[in-house]
């Protein structure tokens, strides 16, 4: 029975993750930071919390001794680094932690493969958010990074140290550059899952109007649970290598917005330009979105669109949901959440 280590199991993709991998067979380890209101939500989403095969282990990246008991303990030949501070927005407000976690704790994981076992396959979660500033479209493999946020800084240094791993000592460490990749499971802090669940309880009349930052930011959003898919393929290929996960396809905020409206039966016109554009509801002429400039980043990243022909090529992976299809599903379980009076 094969045994793995996912590093961040409470946030969205460490849940998806541990769900695929318990399927397949495989025993998991699965760390979460020792809080005083530790929140299980998507694992008991999924029901896979109770699963016997799943082992929940209190670690915290930054810390490299419980990094490398984990390795000792568990003897997991698979680890999949999930674990990051990854809002983009906090990463300005904390840039040295931001830097602590998120680029050095990779380190420590990577630290203690080469001490307790260097044949251990490691998966580092990077970040289309590394491409930053434009230099090319579509973004690939071989695009130059140039990123504009301190958390795309702090992803740069754990993926190149995890090209270094591989390169200096034989370690089997693989990069995935995932674009944004989204789902019910999505934490409400980030755009796609801030507007799926305000546009839910403005449909509810539980809120009048949800306030944006910059709207003209043009995304590739994927469906995490087929990228999590591609996490594990990269660590059953025969070499290391970086790979872009991506759809191909990009839409800006204002585009999603209409979207979700529309999945909740709405229909919205935008008004006005830069701080002063709204959205009103056709059918009531209700402002129902509106740009707050509180939400603007000191350094923005305007479009990202990735190119995903490599992983097709030497992986087999490639996104099957539609935009509308993610979209549509975000809705509908945001709906059903905050009509039973919860929503996490
Ligand atoms: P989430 O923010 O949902 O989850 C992050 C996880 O990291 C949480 O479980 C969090 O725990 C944990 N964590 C944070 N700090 C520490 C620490 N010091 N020690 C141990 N665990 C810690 O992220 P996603 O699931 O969306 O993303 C997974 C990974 O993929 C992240 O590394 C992210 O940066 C990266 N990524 C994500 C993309 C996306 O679109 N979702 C795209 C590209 C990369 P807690 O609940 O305690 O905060
Ligand atoms: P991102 O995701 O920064 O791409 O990082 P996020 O959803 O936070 O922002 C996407 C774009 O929307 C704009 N935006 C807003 N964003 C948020 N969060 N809240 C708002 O109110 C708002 N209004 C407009 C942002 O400015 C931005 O342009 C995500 C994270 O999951 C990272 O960890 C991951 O590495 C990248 O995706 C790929």
């Amino acid at each position: 029975m094969k045994k793995a280590i996912i590093t961040g199991i409470t946030g969205q993709d460490g849940a998806y993750l541990a769900e695929l991998l318990l399927s397949k067979g495989y025993t998991v380890y699965a760390t979460f930071r020792r809080t005083s209101s530790v929140n299980f939500w998507r694992i008991e989403e999924l029901g896979i919390q109770n699963h016997p095969n799943l082992h929940l282990v209190e670690y915290d990246l930054t810390d490299l001794s419980s990094s490398i008991r984990l390795l000792q303990t568990t003897e997991a030949t698979e680890v999949y680094n999930l674990a990051a501070q990854s809002f983009v927005g906090v990463s300005f407000e904390q840039p040295v932690t931001t830097a602590e976690i998120t680029g050095l704790g990779a380190v420590n994981l990577l630290e203690a493969i080469r001490i307790v076992n260097p044949k251990v396959r490691f998966y580092q979660a990077s970040t289309s958010e590394m491409f930053g500033k434009v230099q090319a479209v579509p973004q690939k493999e071989d695009t130059p990074f140039y990123p504009r946020s301190p958390y795309g800084v702090a992803k740069l240094y754990a993926h190149w140290m995890t090209v270094n791993y591989r390169e200096s000592y034989g370690i089997f460490g693989s990069s995935g550059i995932l674009f944004n990749h989204e789902s019910p499971l999505r934490g409400r802090e980030f755009v796609t899952r801030k507007i799926t669940d305000s546009v839910a309880k403005i449909k509810l009349g539980k809120l009048g109007v949800m306030e944006l930052g910059n709207i003209d930011a043009k995304r590739d959003w994927g469906f995490a649970k087929e990228y999590v898919e591609g996490m594990w393929r990269m660590l059953q290929a025969d070499e290391p290598d970086t790979f872009v996960l991506a759809t191909n396809r990009t839409e800006t905020v204002r585009d999603f917005v209409r979207m979700a409206f529309k999945g909740a039966g709405m229909d919205v016109d935008f008004q006005g330009k830069a701080e002063d554009e709204t959205a009103i509801d056709t059918a009531t002429g209700k402002t129902v979105m509106r740009v707050n400039p509180k939400f603007y980043r000191p350094a923005e990243v305007e479009l990202l669109i990735g190119d995903p022909a490599k992983a097709k090529s030497k992986l087999g992976w490639e996104p099957h949901t539609s935009l509308e299809q993610l979209c549509q599903m975000m809705v509908e379980a945001d709906m059903r959440r905050n009509q039973a009076g919860f929503s996490f």
